[in-house]
């Protein structure tokens, strides 16, 4: 398996209540090494922007006011199959749905404050790292 790259965000509602170093400690745990990182905070106007993919669902507006309302962890993630194996690490969207241990299901409150993003395909991947970070930070 080719070593690779994903994206990751902590979300709003993870920081806010304490979780940044235990999901760290998580993601790290699993096997992935940073290669990227960063903590910020989104305006509306880019947290619309990063999920310009959803304007069209229904959740759109409440997203985007989610995910501007306090700062956030952005990363990006060196692994073998990253994308895939970050998408088994973190769990199904809605927490409900998401098997033990996964980080969604041990830190998450709801479909729409799931704690974590994660890149859904390599090309994603490559967009929204680019999206966060300059050749300058990152390696
Ligand atoms: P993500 O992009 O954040 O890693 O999550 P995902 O692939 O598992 O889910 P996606 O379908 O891409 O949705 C992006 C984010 O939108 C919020 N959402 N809310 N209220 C709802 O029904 C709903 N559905 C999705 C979640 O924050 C989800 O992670
Ligand atoms: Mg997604």
């Amino acid at each position: 398996m080719m070593s690779n790259k994903t994206f990751t965000m902590i979300k709003p509602d993870a920081t806010q209540k304490g979780y940044t170093g235990a999901i760290l400690d998580q993601i790290i745990k699993g096997g992935f090494s940073i290669k990227a990182l960063k903590w910020t905070k989104l305006t509306k106007e880019q947290a619309g922007a990063f999920y310009a993919v959803h304007s069209e669902r229904p959740f759109y507006g409440e997203l985007v006011d989610f995910m501007s309302s306090a700062p956030i962890i952005a990363a990006i993630l060196e692994k073998d199959n990253a994308v895939a194996d970050f998408r088994t690490l973190i769990g199904a969207t809605n927490p409900a749905d998401a098997a033990e241990g996964t980080i969604r299901k041990n830190f998450a409150a709801s479909i729409g404050e799931n704690a974590v993003h994660g890149s859904d395909s390599d090309e994603n991947a490559e967009i929204e790292g680019n999206f966060f970070f300059s050749q300058l930070e990152r390696f």
